[in-house]
């Protein structure tokens, strides 16, 4: 509601998921004065989000597909500076770009699996702050504005053909509690999100592509879908300023671990 009028907000990986589910759900919740800069690697697909966006809440909120490889740090450090000025007021920036590769277990891991994964789900997340927190730090009392990270269940407890992944969940995290606090003088809020088992292209990505190998990871379950972490994402977002939803875990009811799933047959 009225928390979020006139906020400017960067989304990464906004084309497929969590991402795009969290624009949908920022401009449902404030539909009359937002700005949604959506960012990802595949822009037609975000000119199509940008559309749905549009012809679902009208023209109060003003969408900017933006194609962004947060992988690639040239990218990231050019892009506040190639935004058109009045979308570079920014208050909210969701780090939700990343990736799973396989399930190799070492000694297997192919090292472009492994380095992609750091790329993207760890260089790709401080980078991206670090791009952004300059126009945080600007503002009164040390700076103000919220970084909201999607971290994963994966970063509290590593699995067995998850090694790579879960370390660069547990990065996230870590990075994510030493940066809340660095800024615990100033009025910046530093917000990390866990889930369980969401269905998205994670599993596609994670089998390169094969969609009978992603839906057995779901079979027998209900697994939570992204709307519902995109709920999370924006109500933690719309407390009032001195609130940080600092850390949470979110599961389907079905899930009580990373690899503890109740199937049924
Ligand atoms: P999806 O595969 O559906 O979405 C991933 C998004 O990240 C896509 O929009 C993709 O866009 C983008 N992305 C990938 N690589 C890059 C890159 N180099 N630069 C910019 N954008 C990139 O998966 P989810 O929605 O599930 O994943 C979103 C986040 O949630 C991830 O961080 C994931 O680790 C996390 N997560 C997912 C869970 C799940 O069970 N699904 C559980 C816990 C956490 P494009 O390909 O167009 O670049
Ligand atoms: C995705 C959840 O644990 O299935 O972050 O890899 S997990």
């Amino acid at each position: 509601g009225k928390r979020l009028e006139g906020k400017t907000i960067v989304i990464t990986g906004a084309s497929s998921g969590i991402g795009r589910s969290t624009a949908v759900e920022f401009a449902r919740t404030s539909p009359k004065n937002l700005r949604l800069i959506l960012t990802a690697r595949r822009i037609d697909t975000l000119k199509e989000v940008a559309a749905q966006i549009q012809k679902e809440v009208g023209d109060g909120v003003k969408v900017l597909p933006y194609k962004l490889d947060v992988s690639k740090p040239e990218e990231v450090s050019s892009f506040v500076g190639n935004l058109p000025e009045e979308w570079r007021d920014i208050d909210i920036l969701v780090n939700n770009a990343g990736l799973v590769k396989g399930v190799a277990r070492a000694p297997d891991i192919a090292a472009e699996d492994m380095n992609i994964q750091f790329a993207t789900n760890v260089t790709g997340l401080v980078n991206m702050t670090q791009a952004i927190l300059p126009i945080f730090k600007k503002r009164p009392d040390g700076g103000a504005g919220d970084i909201i990270n999607i971290g994963s269940i994966a970063g509290r407890e590593p699995y067995p053909g998850g090694s790579i992944y879960c370390a660069t969940k547990a990065a996230v995290k870590a990075f994510t509690d030493a940066l809340r606090k660095e800024l615990i003088s100033t009025r910046i809020r530093i917000i990390e999100i866990d889930p369980g088992q969401v269905e998205t292209e994670f599993s596609i990505v994670r089998f390169y592509g094969d969609k009978s190998k992603a839906d057995a990871v779901y079979a027998g379950c209900e697994p939570l879908t992204p709307e519902d972490i995109a709920e999370v994402i924006v109500f933690a977002a719309g407390r009032r300023e001195n609130v940080v939803i600092a850390d949470t875990l979110i599961f389907p009811n079905h899930q009580a671990a990373a690899t503890l799933l109740h199937r049924k047959t």
